[in-house]
């Protein structure tokens, strides 16, 4: 089970990859996922495009495995980015939040493995025409910008409709949702939630406390009204959005309520006000451990529900 045609694909030991969170995803923890056999992601997200090549340079001192960029298309610089990681020797690219399809010629050209995450089976479908050599096939399930189909009913169709290997993600975070994505016909899985409150992340300790403590069902859907539904954990910022969405309120007033709202959480630990991106399997997360421990615990569950060693 650990030997995929995506760890192949990529070069690593285990079918895990780490998500590309934006501010979460930085070096110190996509160095520590892929020394610990998985796929490290640095989620590029609205950084300055220079920050991006630092972070990039910083993954490489610390990990000589095989990393990865994830490229946040709404994100007006992601041209920019995109030029970047070809100059600095990327092999993996990510892509969330739109279509990557402009970039794909610059990426293949240059021997980038190219994984877009999808929401649908229409965009999966168009992304294994442009040239992917696989897709993440992310339910709504997921903390932070999501689609509408859950896992359970995205995956298998996304499996049905694509011959490229396909990485389930969404509400994915031990190793019975490794095993359970495998019967799906995925042959790897995408977590996020989970390694937010890994030993090396460097989330503010309010962030991790937070999401520690969450049950089951206290994330909630904002932005529904703007084309951006983002998922995140319940509190004074949902709320207040919420209430104001119900009422009809324009983008900008909605938007001035989350400008910079994420990183107040991420950076600042302001978890009042600040958006605690988080996936529906934040209550499943109750210890703070290693990448090495996360991953090991969940090769050898998955492992054992699965009844293989290889
Ligand atoms: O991108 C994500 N998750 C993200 S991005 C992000 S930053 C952000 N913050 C606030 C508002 C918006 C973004 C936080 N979390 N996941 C991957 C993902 N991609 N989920 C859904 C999609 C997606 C949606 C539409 C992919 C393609 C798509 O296509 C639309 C099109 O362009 O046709």
């Amino acid at each position: 089970m650990r030997k995929t045609r995506l760890t192949k694909l990529l070069g690593i030991e285990y079918p895990i990859i780490q998500g590309g969170m934006a501010w979460v995803a930085e070096y110190h923890l996509a160095a520590a996922v892929s020394n610990a056999g998985g796929l490290g992601l640095i989620g590029a997200a609205s950084a300055p495009p220079e920050t991006v090549r630092e972070q990039i340079r910083r993954c490489r001192e610390l990990t000589d495995k095989p990393f990865g960029v994830n490229v946040m298309l709404l994100n007006p610089n992601a041209e920019e980015v995109a030029g970047i990681v070809v100059e600095e020797g990327v092999k993996v690219v990510t892509t969330g939040a739109g279509n990557p399809g402009k970039f794909m010629r610059l990426w293949k050209e240059n021997g980038v493995k190219v994984i877009p995450v999808v929401a649908s089976v229409a965009m999966a479908k168009m992304m294994e025409r442009a040239g992917a050599d696989a897709v993440v096939a992310e339910g709504m399930e997921s903390g932070g910008h999501i689609g509408s189909i859950t896992t359970m009913a995205l995956v298998p169709q996304v499996v049905d409709a694509v011959a490229i290997p396909v990485i389930a993600a969404g509400g994915i975070g031990d190793g019975r949702g490794l095993a359970a994505a495998m019967m799906l016909g995925a042959e790897g899985v995408q977590m996020g939630t989970r390694f937010v409150v890994a030993k090396e992340s460097i989330v503010h300790p309010n962030y991790k406390e937070r999401l520690l403590r969450a049950s089951d069902i206290d994330s909630e859907v904002t932005g529904m009204s703007t084309g951006h539904p983002v998922r995140s954990l319940r509190n004074k910022m949902t709320k207040e959005y919420l209430r104001l969405e119900k009422e009809g309120a324009d983008f900008e007033e909605l938007e001035r309520l989350t400008l910079g709202s994420l990183r107040n959480a991420v950076i600042d630990g302001d978890v009042v006000n600040g958006t605690v991106m988080a996936g529906q399997i934040a209550g499943m997360v109750k210890k703070e451990l290693s990448c090495g421990e996360i991953i090991r615990e969940i090769m050898e569950q998955a492992e054992g529900l699965l009844g293989c060693t290889q």
